[in-house]
């Protein structure tokens, strides 16, 4: 791969003009042609990751991450995406737009080269960022691969020029249809709907994908319209000049906010070359909000840009408080836990060559990032705090009290472990263990209520299944803090039977259950609880939901009988399919779907009150169980359907899915009544029985 190689001088500039003048070099030789699109619709997975709504969103991703380089690299700062009818979409931009002339060797337009072989473009090594990482930056080809047709229109030396494909392949060659002003690339695409699981975008993912973007992009403005309903387009757009300082005031809108000036810096480090751009500003709450990203891409489980600038913020805030005096005693020190309290960040790094690592490639692996991190954020982080004093003394004094309460929780922690409570000498009374003492085959299910937790304790296999039932709503974590926590029996029966501790001491290695199962009703409370329990462990047990133990039980919504024959559904969808089959298997009528579909909308409104159903359909009796509660099926059909390794299904817990939780937590616990409220208005009509 030919690498146009910028002098160190240049690099050390980080003039981005002198960038554009390396990259204005480019022609049609620079590219380097690996292999045509076969491969791609084979194995599209490989490239987008799945085949599911996320695959199909990440094409969208893949022509925008184009867009972003170009805009990047100095070359237009305005990028429009539109949802057409038909699931069609087009982006369009105002880059350099693809180069149309012929490669000297292919003898065909290096536009369709982009478009139809897979890795080729000119773009690879070297000169200005590149959105290359995880699954990013695969190319362009890749989605034209999985589209059933797709338009790229390139406006370049005041020319328009056109090529249309069909799966990857080119209709005709590329067409020049006429002039231009500026320009540009518009990619319209149609998703192959023999490649994926739905061809249906999703306005609200995309949306919040381009807010992000935009936020990581500063002085970019985004326009999406959706234009699927023709004659009622709804257009938003997005322009973030404070790029992610602007991010730090929308995540703490509506929080105490501990001081006024958010801490904002966006350099260059030239000794590595690594871009930084981090906002910084505390607020009153006891969690943190911190995001990390590389290349605009999201690094969930931080990284080196993260552990720079963990340990820059740790040094510099207690050089500053002892310098100021405020820390007084020699052995005085503010913790990396002291600081992070309230703490809301973005750390945003642009790099050559981004190495991702971890499980879910969620991790920067560059040391030079970190490097990069502690010396940008560490100086210019002293300056803000000796320039702003009022600030400075008040996130100080927020850690100052973080310090105090931690003392506090020790304390008390020590006091219950001396106790011996958590020692795991003592099991919680209402645990049934199970036999097996191998924790690799070990579950624990936590069950709502005592009565479901009768019938879990019934119905489970006890050589390796244990049970603990919870009692109540467990506690408002938001609020409390690890001492009052500990102090809670629910919680402590728990951390007890999980036996790794929590806090400081937390030791995944005595963990005594693989498998962490939340069983909890198909009701409002039961969805309260689950959310309870997914902040407390996104908050205090991260670990286990990144080492993938924290599961969530499927149990069925409804039991449909028709005559002898039953079967369990787990949602809707399945209900309508399951009644079908089973009317077909009794060898009656086909067409039964849309009259049931009828009969249902009518006793819709009785819902409430009726726990069965039952209907005729071409003079079969259909009768329709709906489980409200764990409660209500006997041990024998919760083991059958909920916990029965061979026949159950599990939703695993994500980081994303605690990340959820634990905002849905905020907006149900946190100390703000008005977007308390909100949630509660606009989710009135799913929202039953809430007692607020
Ligand atoms: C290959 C080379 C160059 C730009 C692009 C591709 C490019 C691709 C897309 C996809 C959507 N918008 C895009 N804009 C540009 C470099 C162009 C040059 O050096 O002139």
């Amino acid at each position: 791969m030919p690498k146009k190689k910028e002098t160190s001088k240049e690099t050390e500039k980080g003039n981005n003009a002198k960038r554009n003048t390396v990259k204005n070099s480019y022609n049609a030789q620079q590219i380097t042609v690996l292999e045509g699109l076969d491969p791609v619709r084979k194995r599209p997975g490989m490239y987008i990751g799945s085949t599911g709504p996320q695959g199909l969103h990440h094409l969208i991703w893949e022509v925008m991450d184009n867009s972003f380089d170009e805009a990047m690299a100095g070359y237009g700062n305005e990028i429009t995406l539109r949802l057409l009818p038909d699931n069609m979409v087009a982006i369009e931009d105002h880059g350099r737009g693809i180069p149309v002339d012929l490669h000297p060797q292919y003898k065909v337009s290096a536009l369709e080269l982009v478009l139809t072989k897979l890795h080729a473009g000119g773009k690879f090594g070297g000169g200005g960022y590149k959105v290359s990482g995880g699954l990013h930056g695969v190319g362009v080809s890749v989605v034209n691969a999985l589209s059933i047709y797709l338009k790229a229109e390139v406006k370049r030396d005041g020319q328009l020029w056109v090529q249309e494909y069909e799966r990857g392949i080119p209709k005709a060659k590329v067409k020049l249809v006429g002039s231009a002003k500026g320009t540009g690339t518009t990619i319209t695409f149609c998703p192959d709907e023999t490649i994926f699981e739905t061809t249906e975008f999703n306005f609200q993912t995309i949306l919040d994908h381009l807010r992000q973007q935009a936020y990581l992009t500063k002085g970019i403005k985004l326009i999406m319209s959706d234009e699927r309903i023709v004659n009622q387009p709804s257009v938003y757009a997005f322009y973030f000049e404070g790029g992610v300082a602007s991010y730090v005031r929308h995540i703490n809108h509506g929080k105490e906010e501990k001081h006024k000036n958010v801490f904002y810096v966006h350099k260059l480090d030239e000794a590595t070359d690594v871009e930084v751009e981090i906002a910084v500003q505390y607020t009153g709450e006891y969690h943190e909000s911190v995001h990390c990203f590389a290349n605009n891409i999201t690094n969930p489980e931080g990284g080196m840009h993260l552990s720079g600038f963990r340990s820059a913020l740790t040094r510099e805030l207690n050089n500053y408080a002892r310098a100021k005096n405020i820390l007084k005693e020699k052995d005085q020190n503010l913790s990396g836990d002291d600081v992070h309290e309230g703490l809301t960040a973005i750390i945003s790094v642009k790099i050559k060559e981004p190495q991702f690592e971890g499980q879910t490639k969620a991790k920067l692996g560059n040391p030079e990032a970190r490097t990069a991190v502690e010396t940008v954020f560490g100086e210019t982080f002293r300056i803000y705090l000796e320039e702003h004093p009022q600030d400075a003394e008040a996130i100080i004094g927020k850690c100052l009290l973080a310090a105090e309460a931690r003392r506090a929780a020790r304390a008390a922690r020590d006091t219950v472990l001396r106790k011996g409570a958590f020692e795991g000498l003592t099991l919680p009374g209402k645990l049934a263990d199970c036999s097996s003492k191998d924790p690799s085959l070990s579950e624990i299910f936590i069950v709502e209520g005592d009565s479901a937790g009768g019938s879990a304790k019934q119905g489970r296999n006890r050589e390796y299944q244990a049970i603990l039932p919870l009692r109540g709503k467990i506690l408002n974590v938001e609020r409390a803090r690890l001492d009052k926590m500990l102090a809670n029996n629910e919680i402590k029966s728990l951390v007890i039977a999980l036996g790794t501790n929590i806090g400081e001491g937390f030791d995944i290695s005595n963990l005594r259950y693989d498998k962490i199962v939340i069983m909890t009703d198909a009701d409002v409370d039961g969805a309260h609880i689950r959310t309870l329990l997914l902040t407390l462990f996104y908050r205090y047990f991260p670990d286990l939901i990144h080492k993938g133990h924290i599961y969530i039980a499927q149990p069925p919504l409804y039991r449909v009988n028709i005559g002898k024959a039953f079967q369990y559904a787990y949602n809707d969808e399945e209900k309508q399919q399951v009644i079908d089959k089973l009317i077909q298997d009794a060898g009656k009528g086909k067409k039964v779907l849309a009259k049931i579909v009828e009969k249902e909308e009518q006793t819709d409104v009785s819902e409430e009150e009726s726990e069965t159903e039952e209907m005729e359909v071409s003079g079969v009796k259909v009768n329709i169980q709906r489980y409200k509660g764990l409660g209500e099926m006997n041990p024998g059909q919760l083991w059958e359907t909920t916990m029965d390794p061979e026949t159950r299904v599990m939703k695993l817990v994500t980081i994303e899915d605690a990340e959820r939780a634990d905002e849905v937590f905020d907006v149900l616990m946190g100390a703000d009544v008005a977007p308390r409220k909100r949630f509660i208005q606009t989710h009135a009509k799913t929202v039953k029985n809430l007692d607020v």
